[in-house]
């Protein structure tokens, strides 16, 4: 939690002016300052101090946007440029993104706030920004070509609109999307509620991010535009795991974690050791009667979703895409499944020709943790991260919700690993009179007869075609 002094340099010129370039069209305004992150951290929430009050929303790492409050207008001003994201310690990314990162800070208003938005375009093409589950005006709602002009090189354009209904959004360019989306431009958008709202509950920890993912290959550093399935890198906000911050909670609390998905597939994102309902979607709250205990929800393409929980189970619980190759690093696709085939010998002899040659996965893949196989520069170990108990095998979408007994309001910190009570925890059996443990090799009942079948049953060999697209 560092990296304050922008938001200082902003707090001393809110309500004053600022030389900077005029924009005609606004005639009152001179462009707010841009306020630039550089720190993948997490930051502290960002309490309001003009306006009215909310209980802030944290950013799995990232930020909220500073606004200076002009006129009753809440001004912000957004930065489209490239940027140098760190995706986890050891691999950075260069890519597209706003004020110095990617995904772009986190805006954040009060239903009914007049919201004006400055875009300064600092790309090699023309970009605009759509806002996705706002109602506003047409000509603000930033299909480039449709509703407005796309924003060339080198220009600001100001959005300018009423924050109508209070939920979860996001923005993201809508000019060049393949190729901006691929280059990680998105951000989030919450709009809290003006007054106690029926179906929206005050929570004590607000999480939001972004799913989005990456086709990088080791060693190299810009994003692969082109794929459409075969991503290598499945992150939140611009992060893989180990990368990515825990989320913290004290016990009893109401945690709230909203999720945006901006990548090309679905993700069924998984809770370990308690129940979560949706509470509210892009579209707005969920009424009372929609909502059901869930332990994961898939959130589809182009949607967003708000989970809610009491945190009441004390402990370190994995929290992530239930998609297995979703919780893996830069992993390639075209490897046969080797489980079961005896290496003995191959290794040596491929090992005088190639001295780097590895075969792996003769027992499944967990020994790539072992392995100290040597990796390009900036990239990332496919399967990694140490827990107390040794790896926890996992890359990607995957975190950690850490609830403690003794976590204080407000903090964010982690606070390390849990201390398991003694007994409580799964351990080695080494005593005797194991009970029986039957097993079934029986044939099923069949619902028909089949035909021409063969004598005795055989083994099948299936070699698969290489290189998988379908996640
Ligand atoms: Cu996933």
């Amino acid at each position: 939690m560092n990296s304050r002094r922008d938001f200082i340099k902003l707090a001393g010129i809110a309500g004053g002016a600022v030389a900077a370039t005029s924009v005609s069209k606004v005639a009152m305004a001179a462009l707010p300052e841009p306020i630039i992150q550089t720190s993948p951290d997490t930051m502290a929430p960002l309490f309001p101090k003009t306006g009215r009050p909310y209980n802030p929303v944290v950013t799995l790492n990232g930020w909220t946007l500073p606004w200076r409050m002009n006129q009753g207008v809440k001004e912000f001003h957004l930065v489209a440029e490239p940027v140098v994201r760190e995706m986890a310690p050891g691999m950075k990314a260069h890519l597209w993104g706003y004020n110095g990162q990617s995904p772009g800070p986190t805006i954040e208003v009060v239903e009914g706030d007049q919201v004006r938005i400055f875009v300064t375009n600092k790309l090699p093409e023309q970009t605009s920004v759509h806002w996705h589950g706002q109602r506003l005006p047409n000509g603000m709602d930033g299909v480039a070509g449709l509703n407005q002009p796309a924003i060339p090189s080198g220009k600001t354009f100001v959005y300018e609109f009423e924050a109508k209904r209070p939920g979860t959004f996001m923005y993201h360019p809508h000019a060049d999307e393949m190729t901006q989306m691929a280059m990680g431009m998105m951000g989030f958008w919450v709009t809290h509620p003006k007054n106690k709202h029926p179906l929206i509950e005050e929570a004590d920890r607000d999480y939001c991010f972004l799913l989005n993912a990456y086709d990088i290959d080791p060693g190299a550093y810009t994003p692969k535009i082109m794929t459409m399935l075969n991503f290598n890198l499945w992150t939140w906000n611009s992060r893989v795991f180990p990368g990515i911050s825990p989320l913290v909670a004290r016990k009893g609390d109401r945690v709230r974690i909203r999720v945006g998905n901006l990548t090309m597939t679905n993700h069924p994102i998984h809770i370990h050791g308690h129940e979560f309902e949706v509470t509210g979607t892009d579209g707005g709250p969920t009424p009372k009667g929609g909502r059901w205990p869930e332990v994961t929800v898939d959130v589809a393409v182009g949607q967003m979703r708000q989970m809610e929980f009491i945190a009441d189970a004390v402990g370190d619980w994995a929290f992530h895409c239930h998609k297995s190759h979703h919780t893996m690093n830069a992993m390639g696709h075209d490897l046969p499944t080797l489980i079961g085939v005896d290496h003995t010998g191959i290794s040596k002899k491929v090992h005088s020709l190639i001295p780097d040659y590895m075969a792996m996965g003769e027992r499944g893949m967990a020994d790539m943790t072992e392995m100290d196989m040597p990796l390009p520069d900036n990239t990332l170990p496919m399967m990694t991260g140490d827990g107390p108990f040794g790896s926890v095998e996992m890359g990607g979408m995957f975190s950690v919700l850490k609830v403690r007994d003794n976590q204080k309001p407000g903090d964010y910190t982690d606070p390390g690993w849990y201390q398991h009570p003694k007994g409580t925890q799964a351990y080695e059996y080494t005593g005797e009179g194991l009970p029986p443990a039957p097993s079934s090799a029986r044939s099923g009942p069949a619902a028909m007869k089949a035909q021409n079948m063969p004598a005795t049953n055989i083994e099948v060999q299936v070699k698969k075609p290489v290189g998988h697209s379908n996640h």
